[in-house]
This record gives C-alpha cells, sequence and structure tokens, in this order.
C-alpha cells in the first residue's frame, strides 16, 4: 500500500527553521519560524503560565477524560478574552482543539459538511497551512486580492472588489488581527464594509485569530472580530492560545460557532463536538487548564497581561528602529509600512533572490517571501539587519 503514496510537498517555514539550525555562523539571524524570542533569542514560559503549571499540579486529582468539548471553563474565558460581551453566551458554541490549526481544520470540515459547494475566499496571501488544508479536505479556495507590495498596506479596493464574487454560502476567511505573513491590517471603516459585503451577498465570515495582544493589545485586537461577530448572522472563530500564552507545543486552541439565531446553538455544538469525536475524541487539556487557571484568577491574568504588554511593546519598539534605520540608510520612506504593520510579521516586498542573498551573504533567515518575524530581532541586530538590505540592493 505505502508504494502508492507520493511524496508531499515540505513546509517551507519549517524547512527553513531547520537550514537555520544548520548554519554553523555565530551571528546568523533567525526572522523565520513565528514564535517569539526575547532580546536574548529565548522563548520564554510566561510567568503566570508557570506559575498557573505550580497551582494545578496542586490542585489536580484526576486525568481522566475530559468531555468531547474539553473544559466548560477554559471555553468560557476564551470566549470572554475573544468576544467580550459583543455576543451573549447562549449564542456561542465551543470546543477545545489541539492549537489554533486544529480550530482551523475543525472549522473547515464543518463548512465542507453544512454546505459541500462552499468556496473559501482567502487574502493573497495567506498562512500557508490554510491552503494546504483546505487542498486536502478538497474545498474549492478562491484567493481575494490583500496586500499590496507598493505601498506595504491593504489594497483595500482589489480585495472589495474580488469579495464582490462572492456566493451565497461562501465563506470569507479573515485574519482577526496581525496579518500573517503580511503584518498589514484592515482599518475599522474598512472591516464595516467587509461586514455589510458579506452580510448583503449571504456570505459567512470565518476568522482565524492567532495573535491577539500581540497589535495593539488584547482588547483593541478583538475589535474586529467582536465587531463582525455581533454584525453577522453566523461567524466561526479559530482561536490560538500558542502565541499569547507563549505555549506553542502544548497545542491549545478554540473552534467558535456564533449564531444571532439561538435555537441553533445545541445542534452547532453537537457537530463541533462530533468533529472531535471523528478526529481525536478528546482535545488536550493540559494548555486549556493553564489558560483556564490564568484567565480565572485575577493575580495571574493581571500578571500575564502586563508580560503581554512587554512582549507587544519589545516588538513594536524593534518596528520602530527598523523604519528609522531603514529611513537614514535609503534616505526614503521606503520601508515606512514597517512600523504601521502589527504582530509579528512584515512583508517586506524583497524578491526571492533577495532573501536568498541575504541568507547566504548575511546569515539573514526571513520567509522566501520575504516575511521577517520582528521577535528575531533586537536592538543590535536592527542595524545589521538594516545595512545587509541597503548592502544587497534592496
Ligand atoms: N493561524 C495563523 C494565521 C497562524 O499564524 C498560526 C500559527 O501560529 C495558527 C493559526 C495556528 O497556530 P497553532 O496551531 O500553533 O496554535
Ligand atoms: O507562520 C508561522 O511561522 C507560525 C508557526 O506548519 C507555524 O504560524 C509555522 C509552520 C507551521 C505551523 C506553525
Amino acid at each position: 500500500m505505502f508504494e502508492h503514496l507520493k511524496e508531499q510537498p515540505k513546509d517551507k517555514i519549517l524547512a527553513l527553521m531547520q537550514a537555520y539550525k544548520d548554519d554553523p555562523r555565530d551571528d546568523k539571524i533567525d526572522l523565520g519560524v513565528g514564535v517569539y524570542k526575547n532580546p536574548q533569542g529565548v522563548t520564554p514560559i510566561m510567568r503566570a503560565v508557570k506559575e498557573a503549571e505550580r497551582r494545578w499540579w496542586d490542585e489536580e486529582t484526576t486525568k481522566a477524560y475530559t468531555g468531547l468539548a474539553g473544559d466548560p471553563a477554559f471555553s468560557d474565558a476564551m470566549i470572554g478574552l475573544v468576544l467580550g460581551d459583543a455576543v451573549a453566551r447562549d449564542h456561542v458554541a465551543a470546543v477545545a482543539t489541539p492549537g489554533g490549526t486544529g480550530a482551523v481544520r475543525q472549522a473547515f470540515d464543518l463548512i465542507h459538511m453544512a454546505n459541500p459547494q462552499a468556496r473559501v475566499f482567502v487574502s493573497d496571501p495567506t498562512w500557508p497551512n490554510h491552503l494546504s488544508i483546505l487542498k486536502h479536505l478538497g474545498i474549492e479556495t478562491v484567493s481575494y486580492r490583500y496586500f499590496d507590495s507598493e505601498t506595504g498596506g491593504v489594497d483595500f479596493d482589489g480585495m472589495m472588489a474580488d469579495l464582490a464574487g462572492l456566493r451565497a454560502g461562501d465563506v470569507v476567511l479573515l485574519h482577526g488581527c496581525c496579518h500573517n505573513p503580511t503584518g498589514a491590517n484592515l482599518t475599522g471603516p474598512e472591516w464595516q464594509a467587509v461586514i455589510a459585503l458579506m452580510n448583503d451577498i449571504g456570505a459567512l465570515p470565518m476568522i482565524d485569530i492567532a495573535y491577539q495582544g500581540f497589535g495593539d493589545g488584547l482588547e483593541a485586537d478583538a475589535a474586529a472580530t467582536r465587531a463582525v461577530a455581533s454584525g453577522c448572522p453566523e461567524v466561526l472563530i479559530a482561536a490560538s492560545c500558542s502565541k499569547n500564552f507563549g505555549i506553542y507545543r502544548e497545542r491549545t486552541g478554540i473552534l467558535m460557532a456564533v449564531a444571532q439565531d439561538k435555537g441553533m446553538h445545541a445542534v452547532t455544538q453537537g457537530n463541533l463536538a462530533y468533529l472531535n469525536r471523528q478526529n481525536y475524541s478528546f482535545p488536550p487539556d493540559h494548555g486549556a487548564r493553564l489558560v483556564s487557571v490564568v484567565l480565572h484568577s485575577d493575580d495571574l491574568r493581571a500578571d500575564w497581561q502586563a508580560e503581554l504588554e512587554e512582549v507587544r511593546n519589545g516588538m513594536l519598539a524593534l518596528r520602530e528602529q527598523l523604519s528609522t534605520e531603514l529611513r537614514k540608510l535609503t534616505n526614503s520612506d521606503r520601508y515606512g509600512f514597517i512600523a504601521q504593520h502589527r504582530g509579528m510579521f512584515s512583508r517586506l516586498g524583497l524578491s526571492p533572490e533577495t532573501v536568498e542573498r541575504l541568507r547566504k551573504d548575511h546569515g539573514i533567515y526571513m520567509v522566501g517571501d520575504s516575511r521577517i518575524n520582528i521577535a528575531g530581532l533586537n536592538k543590535d541586530t536592527v542595524p545589521k539587519l538594516a545595512q545587509a538590505i541597503v548592502e544587497v540592493g534592496a
């Protein structure tokens, strides 16, 4: 049987991670995979998470199964964190999932189950795993214009023109904040225009929110998701705890299905639990439990928020520094967009050849589409990156 298997394309981001590890140069710089690193290059365990782990170690009395939907206290806490009071709790169906990826996968599965004709509209570009999971499930995808490489911002007119091609029942995948891989995001009024268009046509929004708290703050980063949840009849939301709690390998995420029609809630909840059962029965609990302990205790929550703010402000300062440095060296505002972008990433708009030269000649590793992870920099490496960009003639 195995002889029928074909070789699968490699995950380019993970391959880059390996290439970086294998590079013997001491002064190499890793701007690849989207993992937060502090100025010392370490991905720390957040203080509140460590303390939650201690507390939970004392409290935990069993490792018996949770429910198919995971621990309800986790869902309640996450619904509160993402949606605030934008929708009533009994309008939200939710299941814990293995990471945000698990939530994305379950959401696509649900879409396909509910409406096999549904096409999913994705931004050009989007997170590559969106495309590979959609392809794996045999779901038709349509890409909509998103990034304007001239300005480094969103090509909003192009986006709206492409979304006008939606049909009733199609799905629009949107990044709730901190767009991956570009760093360019919609403004509030632009979100309102997208909501109105989707409602006019009868398309369903799906939001992937993997970086809440990394952009403009926990509340500001959730504003678009909340506007969609309260402004559209139905919405699917895939949220990840990997980045904002720093618990990547614990595999912690949640899928929410919000419906203005409360009558649908029980059936939707049943379908989400059904999907968990088909794929892996029970979702992992440990990471979800840590999130729940942090969010349900005042002291840990306050400390987590404070540390997340330090992380966020650190990345913003690096954006400012890089943008300023490049302004000095190029004598132009060409890279001003880096300071406007939000989240971990910025797409610099360099050619694949330039990206390759930066890696070969300077030991600077960024994804082939010229996406950089801002958190891979520190005060001392920012000038080196800026200098290298100018040297390779970008
Ligand atoms: N969605 C986007 C846009 C991402 O960048 C990521 C990656 O980190 C995820 C979802 C899922 O992350 P995870 O499965 O590690 O929680
Ligand atoms: O885009 C990134 O770098 C993150 C981390 O298969 C990631 O989202 C990268 C590749 C992958 C899963 C997660």
